[in-house]
């Protein structure tokens, strides 16, 4: 394992920007902490994963998931209207299935602030940084002599926010609060203790928070402050919680404040040592398991090394490219772990009571991305929440069936389909939605099935799969099965209507729903084959599977992203505006049209037309001038799909033009504003660079940039249960070790050849 450090020489300025591009986060997956490192007040902004508003309030006797009700009719008109090309009655119908829907959606909020007033002014010697290694942010700096420093780390096992503070004399002065900005918030303050209580206004959700100080200095209380005077150190452990249980439909459980008060009391009993003992346990069994070595190291502040980027020597540029990998995994071993919410779209950090798009769960692609890289990256236990989310949407998911598909579950069918939409809340919303344009896409679970099963493909966690993930695979497949109409103009079975994210026409049975309906069935096939499913059921998904036929090549060879696109581009003004001559906005950040391609494999070095017509298309897609779209997610995506399509350069064209505009100083990615998909995105494209696996055969260095002509890789995953380290030199592939958990050999492709290795044996390639 490398040394893995974000280091810095100014403090992150206390503002809304600071906090976005400059402070460090920490994280326990239930709760985050951004440290900013401030000298005179010093602000840790946190959050706990459940603070929501929204969902069923006192406020909302009726809320039902934001789901309008009775609206198969109006789906079928919509489908008519489609079928009949009549544009007039599609633009009213859209308005009618969605729209006016969205009270109750509700927001991810920030918890607070713990408030540390120093005055320290006029400091030297400051530094701050987060280390990797141990998942500790630090601070340190000499005011007037003395030397200050500052650690914090976020326990998972204890679920406790640990800060420790130090002075080399016994000088150490300090005012300590809970800043809180949550309508009639009570503090309560008695040994050494602040305590933050209250239920927010929207739903009544109760919240709880407590702040214990520990410190051989002198405490006295004034208000809800606690003054610190002449200590050497000072220990301050923070836990929070809600009373959100993933219930439905009542999404509460018991009140927060037992829980809370007994981390805060096993915290003190344990002390500073060994929770830090049992963080460090618990974490580097994650974090070490894979890292990738470019040769990379560098003396630069990481804000330098990102500002600097471009016309830094080849070092510092392989440092900053092994840095991201790293972090975007240490970003979802703090944002997810078993018994939390899953990592929402800034993970779990957030300062606002308004952040963009909520915080929510995107499922068009952010939330799939967001979990990419977990297995690849050999930290397959952090997706354990997301299936366990995507399961309590089961629920919820039938009565959006049922509204809006008239798919109805009963007491005699109680699993008859389930479906969700873009947007989601830990409130089971799974409905379109307000706007048509960006909510409806029924294909989203089908999606999301692709992480959950990814889960057990590299796994082979059996029980897993038959008690959970078959179950919830199988009721969205029986969904489809019955929500498919058999179009007799395309002859296929078809989704309808169909919007390809986020962008172009409302048509019918578009490449991105068919794909993905089609690898839905194909998991579902695959693992009904190891539960023992009835034949029949197989059979009939199969068949339905054959008459989908996702993919069609255009007339100008690229992959089709409409299915009727080929009659388009009839408009001069078309390419003035960025579009190109099949009708798709050049650049737009969403490549749909390609999920077949990464992360799915309906498009591999096999299926070789469709192979070179992805090419064509991710060219356009790429864009070019002021058509080059610039999410942060959007380049990472594309960057994974260069690697699935096997040019090295092309991704890493794209891996420059994202560390130099969308990576901000303490390496958020940036759409902007910070999203993580962006980030764990990255480290999932960058496996995809150095390791394939897919159709039964492990492809060693299928994709690595002409710059990284020589690394190493270490301990990889490959689907079937495969760790695997690669070393090259010179570009050419000089080792490779693939060890099975079961023992199996392994079927290994390099350069177009392919052999079997045997487990846990080193390769030197000359060998073999
Ligand atoms: C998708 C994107 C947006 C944004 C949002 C959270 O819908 O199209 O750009 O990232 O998710």
């Amino acid at each position: 394992m490398k040394d893995y450090l974000l280091r810095y020489s100014t403090m992150a300025t206390d503002s809304h920007n600071g906090w976005e591009r400059q402070s460090l986060p920490i994280g326990n997956g239930y709760m985050g902490m951004c440290v900013f490192g401030r000298t005179e007040v010093e602000r840790l902004q946190f959050n706990e994963k459940t603070l929501w508003t929204g969902g069923p309030s006192p406020k909302r006797p009726d809320y039902y998931g934001g789901n309008k009700r009775d609206m198969a009719g109006i789906l079928n008109a919509f489908r008519s209207a489609l079928t009949l090309n009549d544009k007039t009655a599609v633009n009213a119908l859209c308005k009618q299935l969605t729209g006016e829907q969205n009270d109750g959606y509700g927001a991810y909020q920030t918890f607070g602030d713990v408030k540390l007033s120093f005055a320290h002014r006029g400091v030297s010697a400051y530094e701050r940084g987060l280390n990797l290694n141990d998942a500790t942010a630090y601070v340190g700096y000499v005011c007037e002599g003395v030397r200050y420093t500052a650690k914090h780390f976020a326990s998972y096992p204890d679920r406790v926010i640990v800060s420790t503070y130090n002075a080399d004399k016994p000088v150490l002065a300090v005012d300590v609060s809970l800043n809180i900005e949550h309508k009639g918030v009570r503090f309560n303050v008695a040994d050494n203790q602040i305590t933050a209580s209250g239920t927010l206004e929207d739903n009544g959700l109760e919240y709880y928070a407590v702040l214990y100080i520990d410190t051989d200095g002198t405490t006295q209380r004034a208000d809800s402050t606690v003054k610190v005077t002449n200590a050497s150190h000072l220990t301050l452990y923070l836990a929070a919680g809600t009373d959100y249980d993933d219930c439905f439909p009542k999404y509460r459980g018991a009140s927060p404040k037992g829980m809370v008060e007994d981390v805060i009391s096993r915290a003190r009993e344990k002390g500073l040592d060994s929770l830090y003992k049992a963080h460090l346990k618990d974490y580097k069994a994650l974090f070490d398991r894979t890292f990738i070595d470019l040769g990379g190291s560098t003396r630069l502040t990481t804000d330098k090394l990102v500002s600097e980027y471009n016309e830094a020597p080849e070092t510092d540029r392989r440092y900053l490219e092994e840095l991201l990998f790293a972090y975007g995994r240490y970003l979802i071993i703090g944002s997810s772990r078993e018994g939390s919410l899953p990592a929402n779209l800034q993970g779990v950090w957030n300062d606002s009571n308004t952040p963009p798009w909520n915080c929510d769960y995107h499922l068009n692609v952010n939330l799939q991305m967001c979990y990419w890289h977990v297995n690849t990256c050999n930290i397959s236990e952090t997706a354990l929440p997301m299936i366990r989310y995507m399961d309590s949407l089961r629920a919820p998911g039938r009565i959006t069936a049922k509204e809006y598909h008239g798919i109805t579950s009963t007491e005699k069918m109680p699993h008859n389909g389930w479906v969700c939409h873009t947007q989601n809340t830990p409130f089971g919303w799974t409905c379109p939605g307000w706007s048509f344009y960006w909510g409806w896409s029924p294909s989203a679970a089908a999606w999301m099935m692709q992480n959950v099963y990814e889960y057990y493909e590299f796994t082979h966690d059996d029980k897993l799969l038959r008690d959970t993930i078959y179950p919830m695979m199988k009721e969205c497949a029986v969904f489809w099965l019955q929500s498919l109409i058999f179009d007799e103009k395309q002859n296929r079975y078809v989704s309808s209507p169909t919007f390809s994210p986020e962008h172009g026409p409302i048509t019918i049975g578009n490449t991105y729903e068919q794909s993905l309906i089609c690898m839905l069935f194909d998991y579902v096939v695959s693992a009904g084959k190891i539960v023992g499913e009835d034949d029949v059921f197989l059979k009939i998904l199969l068949d339905v599977r054959s008459k989908l036929n996702p993919l069609s090549i255009g007339r100008w060879g690229q992959v089709k992203e409409w299915y009727e696109e080929d009659g388009w581009y009839k408009r001069k003004f078309f390419r003035k505006a960025g579009y190109v001559k099949h009708g798709a906005q050049m650049g737009h950040r969403h490549t749909s049209h390609l999920v077949g391609l990464f992360p799915g494999q309906l498009i591999n070095r096999s299926t070789t037309e469709l192979h070179h017509a992805a090419v064509i298309t991710l060219k356009d897609r790429n864009g070019r001038g002021k058509f080059t779209h610039d999410s942060g997610w959007g380049k990472v995506n594309k960057i994974a799909m260069w690697a699935r399509l096997g040019r090295g350069n092309e991704a890493y064209a794209i891996i420059q033009s994202l560390m130099k505009r969308n990576i901000g100083g303490n390496l958020w990615d940036l759409h902007p504003p910070f999203q993580m998909d962006g980030n764990c995105g990255y480290s999932a494209a960058i496996a995809e660079i150095f390791l394939q696996s897919y159709n039964g055969v492990i492809e060693l260095l299928p994709a690595v940039p002409a710059v990284w002509t020589s690394g190493a890789v270490y301990r990889l995953r490959a689907r079937g249960g495969y760790t695997v380290d690669i070393e090259w030199k010179d570009g050419n592939l000089t080792n490779y070790t693939v060890t099975s958990d079961k023992g199996d050999t392994a079927r290994v492709l390099y350069r177009g050849k392919e052999d079997v290795a045997e487990s846990g044996k080193r390769y030197s390639f000359t060998e073999k």
